[in-house]
């Protein structure tokens, strides 16, 4: 049983609602014009990020943000020599901010092959050293160039063409939100639908129950007169 016929049969048992029902039939279309998710699989990074010690598998969910942060510098790859994250995930026309924690020695964000991203010769330095503007879905690996051989190395996913993490791991760094409006809205909102149903079952009990009652008494009352 999917959530439409749920949503349907829940309907039919809050019969005795009418309102219950219209905000269920209204609900369910809406759910139904929500699908505007990612359509492939998960990203494949192939062996680039293998061997990052800060990398465990998660992508970080950063789309539905205009803007997402990478650190240079984060604690890995035995000092300061990781991205953090190492790998996120942002929509076509984010901006990502790769912000320097001034540990590690001099850095800088090269992409592996011929890739956008450049921030030019390695510094020292703290905060948002460089950014780039995604416009291209994809995945973009990159590296720092003076610890590659320490595997100080990240990846971005950009677009629809990968799935989304979803759920995971939230707040890690405090800066990225995982809520995107529609895919949020789709779960919620048949949780709203149940509790809905569930209550409209609750009255349409209780008004049977009084039904039966009084009509009842009143049948009683009247075989006595
Ligand atoms: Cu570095």
């Amino acid at each position: 049983m999917n959530r439409r016929e749920f949503v349907r049969t829940a309907g039919g048992v809050a019969g005795a609602s009418a309102a219950a029902s219209a905000t269920g039939a209204a609900v369910a279309q809406e759910a139904e014009g929500g699908d505007g998710g990612s359509s492939g699989g998960p990203p494949d990074y192939g062996d680039w990020l293998s061997s990052v010690s800060n990398f465990d598998g998660e992508t970080v969910d950063a789309t539905g943000q205009d803007s997402a942060t990478v650190e240079v510098g984060t604690q890995a790859n035995g000092g300061a020599f990781g991205f953090g994250p190492p790998a996120i995930h942002v929509d076509n026309g984010a901006t990502v901010q790769f912000e320097w924690t001034g540990e590690g020695g001099r850095h800088n964000v090269v992409s592996d092959g011929d890739g956008p991203l450049d921030s030019g010769d390695a510094v020292e330095t703290t905060g948002v050293e460089y950014e780039h503007t995604f416009e291209e879905d994809g995945i973009y690996p990159y590296y720092c160039v003076p610890h590659e051989s320490l595997n100080m190395k990240g990846a971005i996913v950009v677009g629809t063409d990968y799935a989304t993490a979803g759920g995971g791991s939230g707040g890690e760094g405090g800066g990225v939100e995982t809520l995107d409006p529609e895919e949020a809205g789709v779960p919620i909102q048949p949780h709203w639908v149940g509790i809905g149903a569930g209550l409209a079952m609750v009255v349409s009990t209780i008004f049977t129950f009084y039904l039966l009652k009084y009509g009842e008494s009143a049948n009683t009352k009247g075989g006595n007169n």
